[in-house]
């Protein structure tokens, strides 16, 4: 009894942050969906590449998508001058099976966050901003956005599931009258199982079962 009596006050003290008041509604699940797999073989519309300022390729999701699509990717990256942290340019997708590539560079965690300690999520939001914007110019009808930051950049999977889930779900409650930007499917393309771990704990706070 005395522990039951500590948790229900420390349910009381929690922030209020994960207990969001986002009503299920059933037109948006059928829209969004979670997967594990290698995002460069998905026939989408549009995938969201994790790259960095340069845009000239790197390790991870940057080089499994860079090999992937061919040589012919890395000339369009290299004429397109780089990007900014937070933002996400647009190329061609080549050999890939998608029609698109959106390359959006993620916040380096730690160095963001000395400098103040909000800027990661909002650089994070800035990714997937300008991303749904890039996707909309482009007509893409689905999305599939690889878990930008959370490799080599170090930020904490269940922390950016939280920025990233949140902002979708606000992102499509505004555009809901607009039907989306035309966007019918928007999936959260995991690879690593601590980043499934998060969004499965997640999904259902903003996105619950109807
Ligand atoms: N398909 C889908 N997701 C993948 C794949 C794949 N084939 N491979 C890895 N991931 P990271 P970052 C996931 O490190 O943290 C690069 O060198 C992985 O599990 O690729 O944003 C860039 O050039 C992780 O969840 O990107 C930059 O320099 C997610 O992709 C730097 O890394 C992101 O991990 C960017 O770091």
């Amino acid at each position: 009894i005395p522990n039951l009596t500590l948790l229900y006050k420390l349910r009381h003290l929690a922030p209020s942050l994960e207990k969001p008041e986002y009503s299920a509604k059933a037109r948006f699940n059928d829209i969004v969906s979670l997967i594990q797999h290698d995002i460069t073989a998905l026939e989408v519309s549009a995938i969201v590449n994790a790259a960095n300022r340069s845009l000239r390729g790197g390790g991870g999701v940057d080089g499994a998508i860079h090999a992937r699509a061919g040589p012919e990717l890395l000339r369009e990256c290299r004429s397109l001058d780089g990007c900014e942290t937070g933002s996400a340019k647009v190329t061609g997708a080549y050999e890939l099976p998608c029609d698109k590539v959106i390359h959006a560079v993620g916040p380096i965690y730690a160095i963001e966050k000395r400098r103040a300690s909000e800027r990661p999520a909002e650089l994070l939001r800035g990714c997937y901003q300008t991303a749904l914007q890039l996707a909309a110019e482009n007509k893409c009808k689905s999305i599939a956005f690889a878990c930008i930051s959370t490799g080599v950049y170090g930020y904490p999977s269940r922390e950016a599931a939280l920025e990233v889930l949140k902002f979708v779900r606000d992102w499509m409650d505004a555009k809901e009258s607009d039907g989306f930007d035309g966007l019918e499917h928007i999936i959260f393309c995991c690879f690593d199982k601590k980043d499934v771990i998060a969004y499965e704990e997640l999904l259902p706070l903003y996105f619950a079962p109807v």
